[in-house]
């Protein structure tokens, strides 16, 4: 047995380059460190809480190499289990001790998974606009940066603020207030618009690209049927998170009626969340993340019990998951065999200085780089440059002022 890599020490960052990140740092008795991302937007300071009262003591003095032993303590071991500040901050721990036993190895992460299924991973990016035409000029500007898949929102009339319809063109952050923003949302309105978009986009753009859309809960499950249906004609890779997945069998009800491909699970924290949407096949893509259900370790089970089901992977990658979930993400998505697709919302300048990375993008794909571990790290001075800011997320209401899924 190799000596074991006693934790030291364990410390919680939060920087704000932009929008706020919360990283955990794990120091080994022998030099070697790893870092892991804790970040819940809009919620971070409970995570910071998580970890500092009840994660940190319990880890000083483990052995690192025990990634497994670890999870279990942490995720059993709570009696208190699930939600997601538990599983970010299990997660934070999970990847930052996935980075040292690599490092310690001296191999890119994806290695000690099982090595590389393919070469590069395919990602999807984000295009939107206030209306149709300005949102398929954008999808135009993703596709001559050599993206193969384009996610597309756009503007819904008589809706202000509608979902995925940003203020920069180039980096969406939902979140700001320090209290919930308050929007609108008209469900018939955005039925008669959203066929609209993705007809007009097949006309432009042809077959080809691949086109993705996001629902963001806002539907019933019969709504989303219908709406599944009318975009049946445009090919869409999928539609996402067409209703709340609380309850399971309205995914079933969607199924039924359509074909177009369905993706959700970017709130889902771990596979009990998934498992009857995946054993009834009523989904085609599980957007579950490293980050969201508690790191690789329990996400890469999630995936082999999909992959019964011929369901694939489609992580969460908005701009909420720092790049160190982008790095492991892409070490996961570089073996996993049931791959789909991942997504891909680059960060800011800014943000990139905070969180150096191994990872790169080249005609349509991301790699995640040879690195020994994940590859990505964090620059404490620069992170220190960016104090937090407290900002939520958004909330939605219908137009007679009932609240609503946001
Ligand atoms: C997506 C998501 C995000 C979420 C965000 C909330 O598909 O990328 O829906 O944009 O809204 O992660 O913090
Ligand atoms: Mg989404």
């Amino acid at each position: 047995m190799p000596p074991p890599l006693r934790i030291r020490s364990a410390r919680v960052i939060v920087t704000s380059p932009g929008r706020n990140f919360v990283t955990l740092k794990i120091e080994t008795d022998q030099g070697v460190y790893g870092v892991g991302d804790g970040t819940l937007n809009g919620r971070e300071t409970a995570v910071v809480a998580y970890l500092e009262g009840h994660v940190i003591p319990a880890l000083i003095g483990r052995d690192a190499r025990s990634i497994e032993d670890i999870w279990q303590y942490l995720y059993r071991g709570a009696y208190w289990r699930r939600g997601p500040v538990t599983m970010r901050a299990i997660a934070a721990v999970d990847m930052a001790l996935w980075d040292i036993k690599a490092k310690a190895l001296g191999v890119p992460l994806y290695d000690l998974l099982g090595g590389p299924s393919r070469d590069g991973v395919l990602v999807y990016g984000h295009a939107n606009g206030a209306d149709v035409e300005e949102t398929a000029d954008e999808v135009a500007r993703y596709l001559e940066a050599g993206y193969k898949a384009v996610r597309a929102q756009t503007g819904v009339p008589g809706v202000a603020k509608p979902y995925g319809v940003s203020r920069d063109k180039d980096f969406y952050e939902p979140a700001e207030g320090e209290l919930p923003v308050e929007t609108i949302w008209s469900t018939p309105a955005y039925l008669r618009q959203a066929p609209k978009l993705f007809e007009a986009l097949r006309l432009r753009f042809g077959d080809e690209p691949e086109l993705l859309h996001d629902v963001h809960h806002r539907l019933t499950p019969n709504e989303a049927a219908q709406l599944g249906k009318s975009l049946e004609p445009y090919r869409l890779f999928w539609m996402e998170d067409p209703t709340p997945a609380e309850n399971q069998e309205g995914f079933a009800h969607i199924r039924r009626h359509t074909t177009t491909p369905i993706a959700v699970g970017e709130v889902f924290n771990s596979l009990w969340d998934a498992k009857e949407l995946i054993q009834s096949q009523s989904i085609d893509y599980l957007r579950a993340t490293v980050l969201g259900c508690g790191g690789i370790t329990h996400l890469r089970r999630i995936a082999d019990f999909a992959a019964i089901w011929q369901v694939r992977t489609g992580c969460h990658g908005a701009t909420d998951l720092s790049p160190i979930t982008t790095a492991c993400a892409l070490h996961f998505d570089t073996w996993v065999p049931n791959f789909g697709i991942q997504e891909y919302m680059r960060h800011t300048a800014a943000t990139d200085a905070v969180f150096p990375h191994a990872y790169s993008f080249a005609d349509g794909r991301l790699h995640p780089g040879d690195a020994p571990g994940h590859g990505a790290d964090i620059d404490e001075a620069e992170a220190a440059k960016h104090p937090y800011v407290p900002r939520q997320l958004p909330v939605a209401r219908l137009t007679d002022g009932t609240m609503w899924n946001w």
